[in-house]
């Protein structure tokens, strides 16, 4: 399978590593760390040495609880950041749910929009679907960041998580968007328990028969810290091993913080002959 974006056709024959830049004060595991241009960009082409395939770079938390931050301040994080990681050579995604930012984004040539909203905001299909090939991640959240965690409730998370995405795939082919610019991700910890989070790798194949890659991002995520009682900062060796679970049950994308040991993990995953996506 393929992954059409603005500039790179991405080869998902193997298992690829997004690397996460958080140009904010508040993410939950690296806030404020990468809070100016320059501190972000550096990140970038450490990430990018480190072995990332592509990058996502975001300007607004949306940890539990985060508070939303305007589009003016958002556009102020991440501008130059996308202008400068657009020049080293790999795939560049802006991690969005503001369709002005989406707007600006592509303007400068950005090769993916990653939705945690997965386009529902007013006027934000309409502008993918107009653009000729950028790529697309269409994330599952039950509710909105500041509120998400504090109930979720599902009959059956996997059912529920794959019929919310079948339909925005839907609505996304009806406007036009090539099937292979669209890539799903479950959105771990948006809306969901612990239990719910595992179930939906339990049953990661379930997803994998709606038809596109999956995205997954388990770095860090506080299901880890459930599991294993370690607070964020010390996730590293679980957050490896949710995405050779992931991987291993099919998973094409690997959203990561950890660049370099999950590159790593992934070359003995690979060299052992396991199977994958
Ligand atoms: N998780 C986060 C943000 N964006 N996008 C996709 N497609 N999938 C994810 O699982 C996902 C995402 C949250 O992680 P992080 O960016 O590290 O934290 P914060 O939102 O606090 O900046």
């Amino acid at each position: 399978m393929f992954w059409q974006t603005t500039r790179f056709r991405i080869d998902l024959a193997q298992p690829r590593v997004m690397g996460i830049v958080n140009v904010t004060p508040d993410s939950f595991s690296d806030g404020g760390r990468y809070n100016d241009a320059q501190a972000a960009l550096a990140h970038c082409e450490q990430l990018v040495s480190a072995g990332a395939d592509m990058l996502d770079i975001g300007g607004e938390s949306s940890r539990p609880g985060a508070e939303p931050v305007g589009t003016e301040e958002e556009l102020r994080r991440v501008l130059p950041v996308l202008e400068g990681a657009l020049k080293l050579g790999c795939p560049v995604s802006v991690d969005t749910a503001k369709p002005d930012v989406m707007r600006a984004a592509l303007a400068l040539g950005v090769d993916i929009i990653n939705d945690i909203n997965a386009l529902r905001s007013p006027g934000a299909e309409e502008l993918v679907a107009r653009h000729p090939n950028c790529g697309v991640c269409l994330m599952h959240m039950q509710g909105e960041p500041r509120s998400m965690q504090s109930d979720p409730s599902y009959l059956d998370v996997v059912a529920e998580v794959g019929r919310f995405l079948a339909a925005r795939v839907a609505a996304l082919r009806r406007d036009g968007v090539h099937a292979e610019r669209i890539v799903l991700d479950p959105g771990i910890g948006f809306g969901k328990t612990a239990s719910q989070n595992f179930e939906l790798l339990q049953r990661q194949e379930e997803l994998l028969a709606l038809g596109h890659p999956l995205l997954v991002g388990w770095s860090r995520k506080s299901s880890l810290g459930t599991l294993t009682g370690r607070a964020a900062g010390d996730r590293l060796v679980a957050s490896i091993a949710a995405a050779l679970a992931a991987v291993q049950r099919g998973a094409s994308i690997v959203r990561v913080h950890d660049v370099a040991a999950t590159v790593d993990a992934l070359k003995v995953w690979r060299a052992a002959g396991l199977p994958g996506p």
